[in-house]
């Protein structure tokens, strides 16, 4: 894979950052990582946001992940720690930005740290408020952070950013966008010549930023940054940016490409959830999120048909293209009853070797065409994009089925009011 080449020389890396299954190619195999969910609050409005769900410049849209506090990451951290012995990696990624909830992501590096120094903390954040938080990070140990730098003309970043919220004072447009700015490289710099390694995120926004992000990658560089990341937009519902076009793996690759001559690019990024647990390509929080008592039976008027992708059919545990099976239930005001389960391989055997992805997912999405919504723990950008387009809402969530059905039940509900 091209990224065992390209990204940082593993025999370079630091015995503590082989263990970082992103900064890492090899450590991603056998290291997990976990986030915890302790930093809700952001001081920017990001166009590709959408605030009902995860930061986007470190996750992707998706599901919003509970809140804990700084307690109760502890307390996770330390269950997860006794299922998993091989976890290497506490990250702070949101929901929010972790800087702009900074006495909480503060005391839960300190409570991690005080149960396991060996533990790696990582930070993932928007840069704001890194140059007055810089030496904090570094007095407690900090040697990972992710900072998103997605424009350093402050023209482009007004296409980008709404609003920043500094110290009282909310700045818009070119005003705002160079405070961002000029914040993001001085922490950079401070933080790099203090032996941090900085990866730099930037997520790609075709004809908005991306003529400009070599642009990106050569100032970050100059400032000492080790790594880039560079991520697809993935429009999200109800953001500035939703009915904007998603960069395509193949603008994503070629803009790497360009990229790797000045710094090494990440290519095995999971763009994953604020609260996600385990190794990077097998998410595991569905096993650790909180149990939640069973929710009263739904107050709907319609009976609702939902397929719902879950191994055993206790968890919504299943990514939509990962399922072989869907359990199928009528939900209404009289609560959920199981139809069917409905495998998905037998709608494959008819087409050759079944290889061609988008010709799985169209035969997939064609068995369920009698459903009114698809619950999956993740679904990928296009899928849900053909669910919209047969009518049939798609729906992520890592809960009990049950939970599950009845979020879903009130998503439906929801959608025929709009
Ligand atoms: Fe988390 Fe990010 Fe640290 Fe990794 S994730 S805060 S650097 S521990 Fe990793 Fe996940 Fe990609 Fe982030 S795969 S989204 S790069
Ligand atoms: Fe949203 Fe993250 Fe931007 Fe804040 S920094 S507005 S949480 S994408």
């Amino acid at each position: 894979m091209k990224c065992q080449s390209a990204c940082l020389a593993e025999k370079e890396l630091s015995a503590e950052t082989q263990r970082h299954p992103c900064y890492s190619f090899a450590g991603h195999k056998k290291y997990a990582r976990m986030h915890i969910p302790v930093a809700p609050r952001c001081n920017l409005a990001c166009n590709y946001c959408n605030r009902r769900f995860d930061c986007v410049n470190e996750s992707r849209p998706g599901v919003t992940s509970e809140i804990l506090t700084p307690q109760a990451a502890l307390d996770k951290y330390s269950l997860v720690k006794k299922e998993i012995p091989n976890l290497s990696v506490v990250g702070i990624a949101g929901p929010g930005d972790s800087l702009a909830d900074w006495e909480k992501t503060r005391k839960s590096i300190e409570l991690i740290k005080a149960r396991d120094e060996d533990t790696i903390i990582c930070l993932s954040t928007n840069g704001l408020l890194l140059p007055e938080l810089a030496p904090e990070l570094l007095s407690l140990g900090v040697k990972h952070v992710t900072v998103t730098v997605n424009s350093i003309d402050p023209k482009i970043g007004a296409l980008i950013y709404r609003h920043v919220r500094y110290k009282d004072e909310t700045l818009t447009g070119k005003e705002g966008a160079e405070l961002l700015i000029n914040n993001q490289l001085t922490g950079i710099k401070i933080l790099s010549a203090h032996g941090v390694l900085v990866k730099v995120n930037i997520v790609m926004i075709k004809g908005v930023n991306d003529n400009h992000i070599q642009d990106v990658v050569k100032t970050v560089k100059e400032l000492g940054a080790s790594i880039t990341n560079i991520m697809p937009l993935i429009p999200a519902p109800g953001s500035v940016f939703a009915h904007h076009e998603q960069t395509s793996n193949k603008d994503l690759e070629k803009m790497r490409q360009l990229c790797e001559t000045d710094l090494p690019q990440m290519r095995h990024c999971q763009q994953c959830r604020a609260d996600a647990i385990g190794l990077l390509h097998e998410d595991r929080s569905a096993e650790f999120s909180r149990s939640e008592p069973y929710p009263k039976k739904p107050n709907v008027s319609e009976t609702y048909k939902i397929a719902v992708a879950s191994k055993y059919g206790k968890r919504v545990d299943l990514h939509f293209g990962h399922a072989t099976q869907f359990h199928i239930y009528r939900c209404g005001s009289d609560g959920f009853t199981l139809l069917e389960k409905r495998g998905v391989e037998q709608y494959c055997l008819g087409v050759e070797e079944c290889g061609e992805e988008e010709e799985r997912r169209e035969i997939i999405i064609q068995s369920l065409a009698d459903c009114d919504a698809v619950l999956t723990l993740r679904i990928g950008y296009h899928a849900q994009k053909r669910l919209l387009e047969q009518g049939i809402l798609p729906v992520e969530n890592c809960d009990k089925v049950n939970n599950g059905l009845l979020f879903t039940m009130k998503e439906l509900a929801q959608k025929e009011s709009a």
